[in-house]
């Protein structure tokens, strides 16, 4: 033990503790500074910074050893609080630099840091500065964060005040379509807002720390557990197996079409029979502390009989492979799509024909956060959960026949949440710490780690596709065939409603009449294939925006013009048969076109032998909704003091729940008159909310919204009287009249035939991005050097959500272009292993338009447009690669070595 004394955050502290124990613990856990985030915990994300002695650390890589006795330490809480704010967490605020937020105390801290090196600092300056001490964030894009730190400086230097930094509310009152801040933005750049981690630490004392025994290999039969070692080592209370677990032992796929040949009920809580991937979860060792637990669990003895591991599709459909869930054959489900006539004939008979293979690979998640969660029993004996879940009623029915619990005996909560991207539209530990509670009768709290949570949390399925198009000699587009795989990895959940988006998306945004395709799921043993941000998007997209590039230039047509030709116009169809809601693209091809003639220029103007530069464009389409009639319920409930509350799940990954649903609920109730401050928020808690849906598919703006509008519509008029005034709470109460009014809407949309035919959602989404990239022929190192990116994701309810969601959707895509991969899980097991991209892998140069078409379907004319950015952005880096330097890459990621060998090819 060693003893130090400390100045933390300008106050004398005491601190006792162990030389080994890292400095992120001692402030979290002995000091209560939460703000301290750990994310990687090994020195790559910077969400740890602190400032020791006036010098810039990553308090996770740091041992008490290092301190000095008489230290002077900094954190976020030391910087600014909630009610006086340093110029720095202003900013932040102002220009929506904290999306979840999980990154952005240690931005704050790193900041601070910069201006006091450099009150002046250029953009680069600060791009240098968190590239150097590795402040990574997977949110935003890094544009708003320089921004912040730009108008920062201009504060603390005095030559810009704190009003004309803050966001004052317009003469009219009116907050939709502006920048207003997020409601929790003060809590972010605070260090204030609880995550998982945080309040595990303030769980009562009694709570059980987890760790798991995973599998180690990827497919094996499980011949026996041995706990009894473990079971003697200090501290443990009890080791939970699958003997343990009350139900079904199973997380149910809830599998969406009947033609699935899979019961979904694949994925064991904790294996029993089988191991299926590398990660699963075989034991929960529940002790005192989380340093027991994890000794214990590496003394549980797990006996396996190997068995072939089918690590891709073409491995996992080979005719002597065996089923991985016996009695499900490892294709389980096919999707067919036919749209017009038959295209055989259409191809024999067209001017130019032509086809490509491509591949998307199992891109990680990779949020700063790592997955966290606690259960225990409330005092009327129910089951509660909280978790990272952005599906909190979809969850609580995958994971309660399971787990052997009525739902009426299930509470789950959504935690803040630093980002999940999609991965957490799949249950993950939920089940686990439910299981340990029960059988413990104890609160228990289970965190992973950054390696759990990049080995054992799914990743976007990996997609083989080939494509065929015909046209005629003038680039109309006559027909299209497809074929697409998707590894979708051991547990079936989500799987056919994704395979799918092929038959949906391949091609989307032109007008194809006549259309051929069949995709089908893979059951493999590598990653399980969760929801990820685009959904098939991605994966569709990118094969046929790369061969429009490559048809084009057999034409000898421009890449644009031919798109142009094709696109949406008034009596288009979707390749599912039905109109495409709005008729902008043409408006939107005619912004980017001097766009793109001026960096056409450019790129080959600034193009050297040893530098070749190059533009390319892509386009994405996407639809805010989950197929069919999509439904959302909310609640808004009027109080006595005339304030109103809005009660939904709008589940909140970090995109910014709090400011859709204010937004949202200002702009319907403006009748009322009533300040943002009036309107209350009670999001993500089953016990009290009514039932909005997942946050997935981009549909929260527009099926959340539309209940919320749907509510506070019912609301004003049982307030309203004849003579057009509103009844007060009192009078409401006098006259009885209900003071809560429940809103619910469904999308006008039906599920597509099995022909994939059908109009599944009730609004889309539409994003052309172009890039200009510069590829260093030497290495063949690409960057983009910048982006360009018209939306028209409707009426904008924020623009500081909205730019945001583009700035970071738009960084998700250049990393699935460049670098991301997890396909290798020792290498790719680390956030810079797995190609997580830093700042400098993103140009601060990204340009959006906004085409504001309203929505008849959305609320105040909204779409959505999370999913839309990361659609496009890589396969119009690729083009640009291709319009660089020559070289076709078909398979992602362009890694350097790739791009390489095609030029020397
Ligand atoms: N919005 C708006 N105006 C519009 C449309 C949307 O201001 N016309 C706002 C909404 O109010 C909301 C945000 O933009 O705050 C995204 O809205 P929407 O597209 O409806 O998506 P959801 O709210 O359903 O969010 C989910 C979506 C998905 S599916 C993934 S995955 C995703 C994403 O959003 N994961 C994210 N964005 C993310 N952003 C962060 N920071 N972290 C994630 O994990
Ligand atoms: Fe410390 Fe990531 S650098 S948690
Ligand atoms: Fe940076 Fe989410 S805001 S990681």
């Amino acid at each position: 033990m060693i003893k130090l004394n400390l100045t933390v955050n300008n106050a004398p502290k005491q601190v006792i503790c162990e030389k080994d124990d890292k400095l992120s613990s001692i402030l979290r856990e002995s000091l209560g500074l939460t703000s301290v985030k750990v994310g990687c915990s090994t020195g790559q994300c910077g969400s740890c910074s602190v400032i020791v002695d006036g010098k810039l650390v990553r308090s996770c890589s740091m041992k008490m050893s290092r301190i000095k006795d008489g230290a002077t330490i900094l954190t976020t809480e030391g910087i600014g609080t909630p009610d006086n704010l340093h110029p720095i967490q202003m900013s932040w605020i102002a220009n929506g630099g904290a999306q979840c937020g999980f990154c952005t105390p240690g931005f704050i801290v790193s900041s601070y840091a910069l201006l006091q090196a450099n009150p002046s600092p250029t953009r680069e300056d600060i791009r240098d500065w968190f590239q150097k001490y590795r402040n990574a964030c997977r949110c935003t894009g890094y544009k708003q964060l320089v921004d912040s730190v730009m108008d920062a400086a201009a504060v603390m230097r005095g030559d810009m005040s704190m009003d004309e930094l803050a966001f004052q509310i317009p003469e009219d009152g009116r907050i939709w379509g502006t920048k207003y801040p997020r409601p929790t933005a003060v809590a972010k750049v605070t260090g204030t807002l609880d995550y998982g981690a945080d309040l595990g630490i303030k769980m009562p004392k009694e709570t059980l720390k987890c760790a798991l025994v995973q599998a180690e290999v990827s497919h094996a039969k499980i011949i026996s557990i041995d706990t009894s070692e473990a079971e003697a080592m200090p501290g443990v209370e009890k080791i939970v197996t699958h003997k343990d677990v009350k139900g079904k032992n199973r997380i149910t796929g809830l599998i969406t079409f009947p033609t699935n040949k899979g019961d979904g009920w694949d994925r064991p809580i904790l294996c029993d029979e089988k191991v299926f991937q590398y990660g699963d979860a075989i034991a929960i060792v529940c002790a005192d502390s989380e340093k027991n637990a994890k000794a214990a669990a590496a003394k549980v003895k797990v006996e396996l009989e190997r068995l072939p591991e089918y690590m891709s599709a073409p491995a996992a459909m080979a005719d002597d492979a065996i089923e991985i869930h016996p009695g499900t054959p490892n294709i389980y489900y096919t999707q067919k799509v036919a749209k017009g006539e038959e295209t055989a004939p259409i191809f024999d008979k067209a001017d130019v024909v032509i086809e490509g293979d491509y591949f998307t690979t199992r891109q990680p998640h990779m949020p700063i956060e790592p997955d966290v969660g606690f259960a225990y029993l409330d005092d009327e004996g129910k089951l509660c959960i909280h978790s990272k879940s952005i599906g909190l009623h979809l969850h609580l029915y995958m994971i309660a026949p399971g787990l052997g619990v009525e739902p009426e005996n299930l509470i789950m909560v959504q935690n803040p949440t630093g980002g999940t991207f999609g991965y957490k539209f799949s249950p993950t530990m939920e089940a686990l710490v439910g299981a340990a509670c029960l059988a413990t009768g104890k609160p228990v709290f289970l965190c992973y780690d950054w390696y759990q949570q990049q080995t054992y949390t799914g990743k976007r399925s990996p997609q083989f596709t080939t494509v065929r198009m015909a046209a005629d000699k003038e680039g109309k587009l006559l027909g299209m065939e497809t074929d697409w795989t998707v590894d979708h990895g051991p547990y079936s959940e989500f799987g056919d409603l994704l395979t799918l988006r092929g038959a949906q998306f391949i091609g989307a945004g032109y007008n194809i009449d006549n259309i051929r395709g069949e995709g089908r799921t893979v059951c493999t043993n590598h990653a399980w294939g969760a929801a990820f941000r685009g959904y098939g998007g991605p994966e569709a997209e990118f094969p046929s925006e790369t061969l429009m590039d490559e048809l084009a230039e057999k034409l000898g047509m421009d890449p644009l013009e031919l798109r142009y030709k094709n696109i949406y116009r008034e009596g288009s169809t979707t390749p599912t048969g039905c109109d495409p809601e709005i008729y902008s693209l043409p408006e939107m091809f005619d912004i980017l076109r001097p766009k793109y003639e001026e960096a056409k220029k450019k790129t080959a103007a600034n193009s050297t032998d040893e530098i070749k530069r190059g533009v390319g464009i892509a386009l994405g389409v996407y639809a805010s909704g989950l197929d069919g009639p999509d439904t959302a319920e909310a609640d808004v409930r009027l109080n006595e003091d005339g304030s109103v509350t809005v009660l939904t799940c709008w589940h909140d990954h970090g995109q910014g729940a709090d400011m859709g649903v204010l937004g949202t609920a200002h702009e319907s109730l403006r009748p009322l008159g009533l300040t943002p401050d009036q309107i209350h928020l009670t999001l993500n808690d089953t016990r009290y909310c009514p039932n909005g849906g997942p946050a997935g598919g981009s549909r929260s703006q527009v099926v959340v919204g539309n209940s919320i509008k749907v509510g506070c519509e019912m609301l004003m008029s049982a307030m309203l009287k004849s003579d057009g005034s509103y009844r007060t709470y009192q009078e409401m109460v006098d006259e009885n009249i209900d003071l809560v009014q429940h809103g619910k809407w469904t999308a006008p949309a039906n599920n597509c035939d099995e022909n994939g035919q059908g109009k599944p959602f009730a609004c889309y989404m539409y994003g052309l991005c172009m890039a200009e990239v510069a590829v260093e022929i030497a290495t063949g190192k690409t960057t983009v050097e910048k982006i360009t990116f018209i939306a028209d994701i409707g009426k904008v309810n924020n623009v500081l959500v909205v730019d945001g969601q583009i700035y970071g959707g738009v960084a998700q895509g250049i990393g699935l272009a460049l670098s991301e991969d997890y396909e290798d899980i020792k290498k790719h097991s680390t956030m810079k292993g797995a190609g997580f991209p830093y700042i400098k892998q993103i140009p601060d140069d990204i340009e959006i338009v906004y085409v504001e078409t309203p929505r008849p379907e959305g609320p105040h004319g909204a779409s959505g447009v999370g999913e839309v950015p990361l659609c496009s952005p890589h396969p119009a880096i690729l083009n640009a690669i291709y319009n660089a330097c020559g070289v076709r890459i078909r398979t992602l990621p362009a890694l350097p070595e790739k791009v390489l060998a095609g030029l020397k090819g």
